[in-house]
């Protein structure tokens, strides 16, 4: 069996996409937070690119939420989160991508303060919330057309990502959204599915 480390930091919800596939496809794994600074600087040496989430995998260290979940869903294809067949598994690779690169990474610490060193973190919470609010609204008729799965019929990575950059939006302050509200109450229906939940 491979040893697998999860670093990790409170409230990512990078970090909460990876724990939640390791907790639905019951794979053993220890965490270790390194949100507090001077776990942080000893982190950097292992993931110099300075984001969590990484894992390592017998030693291998693979940071990026994306690339970590693939190669897990290589190693533990079942249950998958990819979907059941290429044109599922194209549409809810692109969807992560989307949430990853176009709602995620805009309102992330690094980029914000990049962009505006003016603001303090409580000042950063309204406009991580109004961006996400936007971006929800314009991917909305995108998701749960066939299903009340974010894509398809079925689980998939897509429900993981929609529904942790939602509860991220919410944390910001965003008013909640119909549709993600529905969805995530659906996702918390499903025994095996929300007893992976991250806390
Ligand atoms: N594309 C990266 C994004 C990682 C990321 O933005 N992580 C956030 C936490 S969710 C982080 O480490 N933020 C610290 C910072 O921006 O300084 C992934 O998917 O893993």
């Amino acid at each position: 069996m491979k040893e697998i480390i999860l670093y990790t930091a409170a409230g990512s919800n990078c970090s909460q996409r990876v724990e939640w596939v390791l907790n639905y496809k019951q794979i053993p794994y220890a965490k270790i937070d390194v949100g507090e600074s001077k776990r942080w600087k000893q982190y950097l040496h292992i993931n110099p690119m300075g984001y969590v989430p990484c894992l390592s995998l017998s030693g291998v260290i693979i940071p990026e939420s994306m690339a970590i979940i693939e190669t897990l869903e290589e190693g533990y294809p079942t249950p998958t989160i990819l979907g059941s067949n290429w044109q599922q598994r194209a549409e809810v690779r692109a969807m992560c991508e989307f949430v990853n690169g176009s709602l995620h990474m805009p309102q992330n610490r690094t980029i914000l303060t990049l962009l505006r060193p003016d603001l303090d973190e409580s000042a950063k919470q309204p406009l991580r919330a109004d961006f996400l609010s936007r971006q929800l609204t314009t991917l909305s008729p995108r998701l749960f057309k066939q299903s009340q799965f974010a894509i398809g019929k079925q689980f998939t990575l897509a429900d993981i990502f929609i529904a942790s950059i939602y509860k991220k939006a919410l944390q910001h302050g965003m008013a909640k959204q119909a549709p993600y509200q529905c969805h995530l109450s659906y996702l918390r229906k499903i025994t095996a599915v929300a007893g992976a939940e991250p806390n």
